[in-house]
């Protein structure tokens, strides 16, 4: 079925909404802005065809407020909703209200995002396809006593996880039988704090993982596809800081598994639009499916890069009911791209935000870099959102080329008036474990 897309409004904000308006202006497509009293001079509002105020500066009266962005885009005309990532984008009520007001929501089936919301729902499913999962449970674990008697049976370390969750929100290590009791108790109120559920699962704790995670696209016939994977285990406090593509870490017997795995999942479901689904890999071979993100990512570009296909553009075709635009297995890996999250924080206060004023601005540029941005000189980053100024991204013939392009352009970059993490980035690049692909989702806090 073909699905006019003639108007789109964009739901978020920063960068991605910059990024989303720039893809649909090649389609020759036009945008709605939505932003908040604080982002009157944001430059997704200044990019976009058309531009409309929804709320208030914090988030919960203006890009989560459906109400506000559902009258948006009726009373502009617009045609379809593309949520970015974050805010609305997995939220499986807002995708349900989009396609009753007859809309296109330019992402997943709203029923594949509760599916993927819930993590132990995801697993099952993923069990059922035939994708390894971390041993321990694939269904909520019911109280300590049951909690402890699973962990005796694989073996301490464990890690509870919520079932809702996703972030490392109501996460906790668990060393030994003596600590269950707590750290249930801890994790389930910090679950349901957080997502209004409680409910745990258990998982052997996989020691010094890698996170690798691949690019997967489905259209609404049941065809799928990859776009190869994404190695971020570069992270801190759950925030990816460094990611790159392809993953440095594996060859080509691993790559075709996991892409196998990845594809048996999506399959499954017949999942629609772009995904991705993440593994563990403990760097003897084993993959172990975590769970998988129902949306575009941050990262997204480092996949573009060595593809050459347009992420977002062919999330907006796929939301036309086109059929996949490409084969994976068809599409060559073209060198190696690193993405390094520029964020506004503060290094000598904990990373701590540290918006403000950009007074002077220089964005790297030359052959190999990108800049993902929303930030120019005069700028004022408000104190509301999240941190990110940038996201700067380099393409190399290979993966040193693309490390010493991401060395000249950060020490090219110029953002003064506020604090960033380019220094981090520039410590991050000189590691030794990192030039050897010798690093794991524990390493950038180790390092800093
Ligand atoms: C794990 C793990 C070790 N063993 N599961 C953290 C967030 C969530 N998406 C999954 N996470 C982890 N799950 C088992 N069984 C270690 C982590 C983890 C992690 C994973 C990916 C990237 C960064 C991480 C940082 C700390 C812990």
């Amino acid at each position: 079925m073909s699905h006019q897309i003639s108007r789109i409004l964009v739901a978020n904000r920063g960068e991605i909404a910059v990024r989303i308006i720039q893809a649909a202006r090649e389609l020759g497509i036009e945008t709605i802005a939505v932003y908040s009293e604080a982002d009157e001079d944001s430059l997704h509002v200044q990019l976009a065809d058309y531009a409309v105020c929804i709320g208030g500066p914090s988030p919960q009266e203006s890009y989560l407020n459906v109400p506000n962005i559902i009258a948006a885009a009726e009373a502009w005309g617009a045609d379809a909703i593309h949520p970015g990532y974050g805010f609305l984008a997995e939220n499986p009520t807002f995708a349900r209200i989009v396609e009753s007001h007859g809309l296109v929501f330019i992402g997943p089936r709203p029923e594949h995002i509760e599916l993927m919301g819930d993590k132990v729902e995801a697993k099952r499913i993923a069990k059922r396809a035939g994708v390894p999962l971390v041993p321990g449970t694939d269904t909520p674990v019911e109280s300590v006593e049951e909690a402890k008697r699973i962990a005796a049976e694989i073996g301490y370390p464990v890690l509870l996880k919520a079932a809702a969750g996703g972030g490392g929100r109501g996460m906790r290590v668990v060393e030994s039988e003596r600590e269950m009791e707590s750290r249930f108790l801890a994790a389930s109120s910090e679950a349901e704090a957080a997502f209004g559920d409680g409910r745990l699962y258990l998982e052997k704790f996989i020691m010094r993982p890698k996170h690798i995670e691949v690019q997967v696209f489905g259209d609404e016939y049941g065809n799928a596809t990859h776009l190869y994977e994404r190695e971020c285990s570069l992270q801190r406090r759950h925030q990816k800081v460094l990611e790159e593509a392809p993953s440095p870490s594996i060859g080509e017997e691993e790559r075709e598994r996991v892409i196998d795995y990845a594809l048996r999942l999506v399959r499954e479901i017949g999942y629609r639009n772009a995904g991705t689904v993440e593994f563990l890999y403990d760097g003897e071979g084993n993959f172990y499916f975590i769970e998988m993100n129902t949306r575009v990512q941050v990262e997204h570009p480092v996949t573009e890069m060595i593809t050459g296909i347009d992420v977002i553009k062919t999330q907006i075709l796929l939301a036309m009911g086109e059929k996949l635009p490409f084969n994976g297995d068809e599409i060559p890996i073209n060198g190696h791209s690193i993405e390094a999250r520029i964020n506004a924080e503060d290094p000598d206060r904990g990373f701590a935000p540290s918006p403000g004023r950009v007074e002077l601005l220089h964005k790297p540029g030359g052959f190999g870099v990108r800049v993902d941005s929303h930030v120019y000189q005069g700028y004022v980053i408000p104190p509301y959102y999240d941190s990110m100024v940038a996201k700067l991204i380099t393409w190399g013939r290979d993966r040193d080329e693309a490390i010493s392009r991401m060395r000249r352009a950060l020490g090219e970059f110029v953002l003064e008036g506020i604090k960033t993490n380019i220094p981090l980035h520039l410590r991050i690049l000189e590691r030794r474990e990192f030039l050897e692909g010798k690093f794991y989702t524990d390493s950038l806090e180790r390092w800093v």
